[in-house]
């Protein structure tokens, strides 16, 4: 295992936590057998479960009122590649990374994909951006973009996916995300249905640029950064969207786009039972589309929704492969702590659902047996997947402890010396 951390740090630092991993291992392996699970096939599932990480993550995010720089932080796009080889070496279950365009826009494509490769790092989807105006762009996205009343405005959002696509293209990628800002702040402001038919008319000529082995992902949000209605508000529009494209157009969730309280695992079991759910942007929140870290705040949730994702794989006829991705922004944190962390909730998650006793919970299900029902899922969630997500890393040479060997590795305090200052400029990046 290459990586940018010395492997023999990893490796001491495992040497003195093996015994009792193996102790905490073989006493939850026991436990799970008399439940009828193997704990090595839960293991083997996380070892082969990959997320990526968004190169917009690996830098310190803000807010409309302030960003706080963090020393060390990274500055380029190569530096973020190599923050993210350090997230992977240590967790070993992100080896790719969702870029964003124009933000991470390169002269040569192909010698990024071969940086990134050196690095042990592939590139998943590329994501469009027609919500900001750039410096020398003809046509501002004030009023929107894909949806915008006026066609040249149009043409340039559908020109600038469809170089997305060909960059994606050179750096190996198989998708596009699709999110766009696009709606209004008062009432009277937009005319709902057409609007939303420019976007089908926009989307449909993205779609013909699609290489035929590709998908594309249409990310509904509910509000933010128009207030008053979004042309692609929730999983129903996205829905409809989807299918009147084609195939190849899938509905992204990010689990930050939805009105407090909504029940995002059943939208996820709407999507995955008609062939539409295309992935996912890890997240959590309280309020808003807050961008906080994955399961920090409602890790039941996430929980649910990879019970209906192991369902859904069960029940799938064809290829069941929803794209795995994590959005967030860290205000606060030093990111690679951030994305260990995540990382290992969205595996925990995935790995209490795959302890879930099926056929027991779908007999007293039938039976409408209800508190029975309930402590099938319960019985799993409540269980310390720790050990298993531990070895699967010590199996695939990461670390037992990715944030305490990150912390002795002084990655971020080695770097404050080699790397510039970031801008304290407010705004998400
Ligand atoms: C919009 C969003 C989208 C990205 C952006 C960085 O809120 O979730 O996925 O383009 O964040
Ligand atoms: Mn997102």
């Amino acid at each position: 295992m290459t990586g940018p951390l010395p492997q023999d740090l990893i490796q001491r630092d495992n040497a003195a936590r093996l015994a009792a991993l193996e102790d905490e291992y073989a006493s939850l392996g026991r436990a799970l057998d008399r439940r009828g699970r193997s704990i090595d096939a839960v293991k083997d599932a996380v070892k082969a479960f990959a997320v990526a990480v968004p190169t917009w993550g690996l830098g310190i995010g803000g807010t409309r009122f302030a960003k706080f720089p963090l020393p060390g932080e990274p500055i380029t796009l190569h530096d973020k590649l190599e923050d993210a080889a350090v997230v992977h070496q240590l967790g070993r279950s992100t080896p790719s990374v969702s870029p964003h365009f124009p933000w991470d826009k390169v002269a040569d494509p192909a010698g990024l994909k071969a940086e990134a490769a050196e690095l042990g790092l592939s590139f998943d989807a590329v994501n469009s951006n027609t919500f900001q105006d750039q410096a020398d762009q003809s046509w501002s996205y004030k009023f929107g973009s894909l949806t915008h009343t006026d066609k040249g405005v149009r043409d340039q959002a559908i020109s600038h996916n469809i170089d997305c696509i060909d960059l994606g293209v050179a750096l190996g990628s198989k998708a596009i995300t699709v999110w766009i800002a696009d709606g209004s702040n008062f009432p009277g402001q937009q005319n709902q249905t057409a609007a939303f038919d420019r976007y089908l008319d926009s989307m449909s000529q993205i779609y013909a640029a699609l290489p035929a082995d590709w998908r594309m992902f249409m990310e509904h949000k509910l509000y933010e950064p128009a207030f008053y209605s979004t042309v692609i508000s929730d999983w129903g529009t996205n829905l409809i969207a989807a299918q009147q494209l084609g195939p190849k157009a899938k509905c992204l969730v990010d689990l930050g786009h939805h009105a407090p309280n909504t029940n995002i695992e059943q939208i996820v079991a709407r999507l995955a039972r008609f062939g539409k759910l295309g992935g996912f942007h890890f997240n959590d929140s309280k309020y808003g589309d807050d961008d906080l870290d994955t399961g920090s705040i409602n890790p039941h949730q996430l929980f649910l929704i990879f019970n209906e994702l192991v369902e859904a794989r069960a029940r799938a006829k064809d290829d069941f492969d929803p794209a795995y991705m994590i959005d967030q922004s860290h205000n606060i944190t030093d990111p690679i702590e951030s994305l260990l962390m995540s990382a290992a909730a969205i595996t925990g998650s995935y790995s209490r659902a795959l302890l879930v006793d099926r056929e027991a919970l779908t007999q007293h299900q039938d039976g409408n047996d209800v508190v029975m029902a309930f402590s099938d899922l319960r019985r799993a969630y409540e269980t310390d997947v720790a050990p298993i997500l531990a070895m699967a890393r010590y199996e695939l040479d990461g670390a037992i402890d990715p944030v305490g060997t990150y912390r002795r590795s002084q990655w971020r305090s080695r770097k404050a010396q080699e790397r510039g200052r970031a801008s304290g400029a407010a705004g998400i990046v």
